[in-house]
């Protein structure tokens, strides 16, 4: 017999499922619009992943399998749909992939189907998260994600010390899922590795992120683009850092690819996250970078600053700010739709259109490096406007 918990606790779930969510008003930068409401928290998850309904083996209609987190979704859209696949973290701190899909991207998303499993080929594999999702020009949809073990090197007395490497994954359906072989390279920790959805010079290539330590890239670098011959047997001889850290920006201490590249008239432009270090412990930003169509590892465009930064109530969670991106998706009407975390807790969506996507990463003035130099270029945006408004008033 189902508890009656039950259904008290689904209809109020129905109406947070079913809410509309709307611009934020008071949010203006002309480049993207934020919304009111995240589009996935824990509270999406369904009742029956979390809770035993059985009101004979569970009396108390106590949470089971509880959901702590919901937050960096690899994202798709196909047949007219947007399919988000969540980073969904159990209590017990590990996550797992779980697919959410939406009829307009920006409300209504609701979980699909049950968490997804493939062929357990790594038996030290403990944790999976941030999967990137891409529909290769192979005709696949490709996944990579970070796969975490604990590092069989550290003495008997660390149980914290961890190494990474990227997982692949592929599928024609989003339903059945193929477990390819980690993506090798010769970089002993690797996260944020995302294919790119062309080949280059008839290979697969990746933007990769180098690191020496779990999670400190040490002389890792930044972004960098590696090809691979054969996906099947996904080994990368030579990585090349193609968008490097760089003292004092918001990408000091280290970065990484979001979602594969957006492919516009002008370059291939790329969601990154950046991070620096402050007082309170490590901030995350987006910022977005151009390459060049014929050459995807050549930047061609680097506007200053951030993109989009942790803001009022995103500043706050697990990890605190913290916005980090590794899905988007472009519609049929040149929409984008951005799915980042904020502090590794929620998920929201900023829309903008190609168009202004492009007019940002390549119309942005460029990061001076020096608070001078920086000074100089805003005396100049003032002069032109103050001798724009002289006209004006004339
Ligand atoms: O906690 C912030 C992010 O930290 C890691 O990203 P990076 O490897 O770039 O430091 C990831 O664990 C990511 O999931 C997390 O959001």
């Amino acid at each position: 017999m189902i508890h009656e918990k039950y259904f008290e606790l689904l209809n109020k779930q129905y109406e947070l499922l079913s809410k509309k969510n709307k611009k934020k008003e008071e949010f203006y930068n002309g480049i993207y619009d934020r919304y009111e409401n995240p589009v996935i928290t824990r509270h999406h998850v369904p009742l029956h992943w979390r809770f035993d309904l059985n009101k004979e083996t569970n009396p108390h209609f106590m949470e089971r399998l509880g959901v702590n987190a919901a937050f960096n979704p690899g994202a798709i859209y196909i047949n007219k749909k947007y399919y988000l696949v969540v980073r969904t973290e159990g209590l017990d701190r590990k996550s797992f992939f779980a697919i959410a899909e939406s009829e307009n991207g920006i409300d209504n998303f609701r979980f699909i189907d049950t968490p997804l499993t493939w062929e357990d080929i790594d038996r030290n594999e403990t944790n999976i998260y941030d999967m990137r999702l891409v529909q290769h020009e192979d005709g696949w949809i490709y996944g990579i994600y970070c796969s975490e073990s604990k590092d069989p090197e550290a003495p008997a007395f660390d149980t914290s010390s961890a190494v990474a490497q990227a997982g692949l994954v592929r599928t024609k359906d989003l339903k059945k899922w193929e477990r390819l072989p980690n993506i090798q390279t010769s970089s002993p920790q690797q996260r944020n590795v995302v294919l790119h959805p062309e080949f280059v010079d008839g290979k697969y290539a990746f933007y990769t992120r180098p690191q020496d330590g779990f999670i400190s890239t040490g002389t890792g670098g930044g972004i960098a683009f590696a090809l691979c011959e054969d996906i099947l047997n996904p080994v990368i001889h030579e990585e090349k850092v193609m968008h490097e850290k760089r003292y004092h920006t918001i990408y000091e201490v280290k970065n990484g690819q979001g979602p594969a590249p957006i492919k516009t008239e002008k370059g291939w432009v790329h969601l990154a996250h950046g991070v620096r270090n402050t007082a309170a412990g490590l901030r995350y930003v987006l910022y977005t970078i151009a390459t060049s169509l014929d050459d995807p590892s050549k930047v061609i465009a680097t506007p200053g600053g951030h993109f989009i930064a942790p803001y009022d109530a995103e500043r706050i969670g697990d990890v605190s700010n913290v916005i980090f991106c590794n899905g988007a998706v472009v519609n049929e009407n040149n929409e984008v739709f951005i799915y980042y975390a904020s502090s590794d807790t929620r998920i929201h969506v900023a829309t903008t259109t190609i168009e202004k996507l492009v007019d940002y990463t390549f119309n942005t003035p460029e990061d001076p490096f020096r608070s001078l130099d920086c000074a100089e270029q805003r005396k100049k945006l003032i002069t032109r406007n103050l001798e724009l408004l002289k006209k004006v008033e004339k």
